[in-house]
């Protein structure tokens, strides 16, 4: 008898510049009480999903920036969802622009949280790899400004006890870097949900470009293979503003297959029967790290700060 969380991948497709947060969080509620139908407990929605991906634009009025982001959650635009996740015993993590005030300084994140099935939050990050640049781009038709208007985030990779199960958190580009995984995979997770805009046009390299899907999936399958976890992911995909973004939202099991996909690039909700006992038989086999992993043999003593490799 396994462990089963009936998860959900709620994918967006374009999310206009003119689109208000109560057509989005509309958008949202939709999707929630699709999956609900189809038998989910939990629902995976994307990075940044309550807006357009703003950091494609260059915008220099502060005001006009604030626009983009929360500074309450929920607050009177996003509490529907949160009285309808309750309503439907459905818990949930949405990706969100975070703006907080301390005293005089403003401070923004990339967001996620993780609501529980009586739509309290239980859990916080705030994504640590930003991609792109702070300045403008000459020559990019898209920018990709989430080094301007993010800081990196300051919780760090945690776990939390919730669904039955170990779960945590990342936001799109955290995906690509082992390290999101491994911290996470050190702490026991079973299941890491996230969220990403991805456009097609990021490096400008079409060698690189042309490989944006594949790239995709093989961050997340590697991920939740080589730590024994399932792996949600789920896109805000489409051409949102002129700008293509990927779409080909997954549940990944902890074997790294694909057992769900969604097959378009709007609106999709995609279910999957996730038995998270997967990632236990694979942890207590092929990747049992006390048993396996010898951090203090792999050529850098580990436990000192500041260590340097051995003489070859
Ligand atoms: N977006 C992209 C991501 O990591 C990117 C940026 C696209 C990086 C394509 C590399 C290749 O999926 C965000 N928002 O991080």
């Amino acid at each position: 008898m396994g462990r089963y969380v009936n998860t959900a991948a709620a994918q967006m497709g374009p999310i206009s510049k003119s689109e208000t947060r109560r057509q989005t969080v509309g958008r949202l509620i939709e999707m929630m009480r699709e999956a609900k139908g189809r038998g989910a407990e939990l629902v995976v929605f994307p990075e940044l999903c309550l807006t357009t991906f703003f950091p494609r634009w260059l915008i220099e009025d502060e005001a006009e920036l604030d626009s983009f982001y929360e500074t309450e959650m929920p607050g009177p635009e996003t509490a529907p969802l949160f009285e309808e996740a309750s309503k439907l015993s459905v818990g949930f993590y949405i990706g969100y622009a975070e703006l907080i005030r301390e005293g005089d300084r403003k401070r923004r994140f990339n967001t996620s949280i993780l609501v529980d099935r009586s739509g309290q939050i239980i859990g916080k990050y705030r994504k640590v790899h930003l991609p792109g640049h702070d300045v403008l781009q000459p020559g990019r038709v898209h920018q990709h400004l989430e080094k301007r208007y993010f800081e990196p985030g300051d919780l760090g990779f945690r776990v939390w006890r919730s669904f039955g199960g170990v779960m945590g958190m990342c936001i799109c580009n955290d995906r690509r870097w082992p390290e999101t995984y491994r911290v996470m995979g050190l702490q026991g997770v079973e299941m890491v949900m996230l969220g990403y805009n991805t456009p097609y046009d990021h490096t400008q390299h079409p060698d690189i470009d042309s490989l944006t899907q594949f790239h995709n999936h093989l961050s997340m399958q590697a991920g939740a293979y080589q730590n024994a976890t399932w792996v949600v992911g789920t896109a805000k995909c489409g051409i949102e503003e002129g700008s293509n973004m990927v779409g080909q939202s997954v549940i990944v099991a902890p074997s790294g297959e694909i057992v769900a996909m969604a097959s378009n690039i709007e609106d999709e909700v995609i279910t999957a029967r996730c038995d998270l006992d997967i990632g236990k038989r694979y942890r207590e086999t092929i990747f049992d790290f006390a048993r396996h992993r010898e951090p203090a043999a792999y050529g850098l003593i580990v436990e000192r700060k500041g260590a340097v490799p051995p003489p070859i």
